[in-house]
């Protein structure tokens, strides 16, 4: 049967024929997806930019699709995802610094006058001090810190839950916003998180490190821990605490990292 088939077509191909018929079909196939991506590229080199502000400049194509995949991984990751924990004796006893964006300047910062400010709508700023906050419940955690330089360290730190802490000032209301906006006392640096993310069990304002309090360098006296996002995130020294439903300014952003910076 098959063979009948095939006599009743045309006489089979020579090589070189065949060869040609291949030729024919690479070259044009590699043609048309040259001319496609070209105009592909020349589509997103003409597309406008993303609008001006809150990210670093590209291409409002590109933005979507990014922000797309944040939505994407945001979903993933839910509350319920925990980073991995270690135990304490994994823990590095020279733990690394990085840099220090807001926070080298120690002659004009009263540390033993500081409160964090927390700015609320229509109400007056909380000014909460570090004794209010170390009377919270504690909370440990020994986990593997990640900076987008490339390094991470498995660290041990100490302090309280952020949704605790939120929980006992009666920030609750605030906490319907979707965003939250913390800033060293002098404004220099700067970071928004989602609520998600703050609300997360493992994120911590944090007091102390390998049990000792915070020295200056690692954000005397309260820094945040966010262990679901790269070390950018994890403000050290923490002066205004705010809310809103607009991405807050954030630093890196700014310069064109990812505003969401998830691992
Ligand atoms: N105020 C302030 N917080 C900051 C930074 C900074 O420059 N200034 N750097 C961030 C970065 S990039 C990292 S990796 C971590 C490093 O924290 P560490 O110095 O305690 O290791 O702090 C983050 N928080
Ligand atoms: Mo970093």
């Amino acid at each position: 049967m098959k063979e009948q088939n095939k006599k009743k077509s045309k006489l089979p191909l020579t090589i070189e024929q065949k060869i040609k018929r291949r030729n024919f079909i690479s070259f044009s196939t590699f043609f048309l997806f040259g001319a496609a991506a070209f105009s592909g590229w020349k589509w997103l080199l003409n597309a406008p930019d993303e609008d001006p502000g809150i990210t670093g400049g590209t291409r409002a194509p590109l933005r979507k699709a990014l922000n797309k995949t944040e939505l994407f991984f945001r979903n993933f990751f839910s509350n319920n995802h925990l980073v991995k924990t270690y135990p304490k004796s994994r823990a590095a006893s020279q733990v690394r610094i990085n840099s220090l964006i807001g926070i080298e300047d120690d002659t004009n910062f009263d540390l033993k006058n500081w409160k964090l400010s927390v700015k609320r709508q229509n109400q007056d700023d909380l000014k909460i001090s570090l004794d209010e906050i170390k009377a919270l419940p504690k909370t440990e955690i020994v986990f593997d810190f990640k900076c987008v330089e490339g390094w991470d360290q498995i660290q041990h730190w100490a302090g309280v839950r952020l949704s605790d802490f939120l929980l006992h000032f009666n920030l609750d209301e605030q906490t319907k916003k979707q965003y939250m906006g913390l800033e060293t006392p002098n404004g220099e640096y700067y970071v928004g998180l989602e609520m998600d993310s703050v609300l997360h069990p493992q994120t911590l304002l944090a007091y102390e490190m390998n049990d000792l309090p915070l020295s200056n360098e690692h954000g005397a006296p309260l820094r945040l821990l966010v262990p679901v996002k790269y070390g950018i995130k994890n403000l050290k020294r923490i002066g205004t605490m705010s809310f809103s439903n607009s991405r807050p300014r954030d630093y890196w952003a700014e310069q064109g990292y990812d505003y969401y910076s998830g691992l």
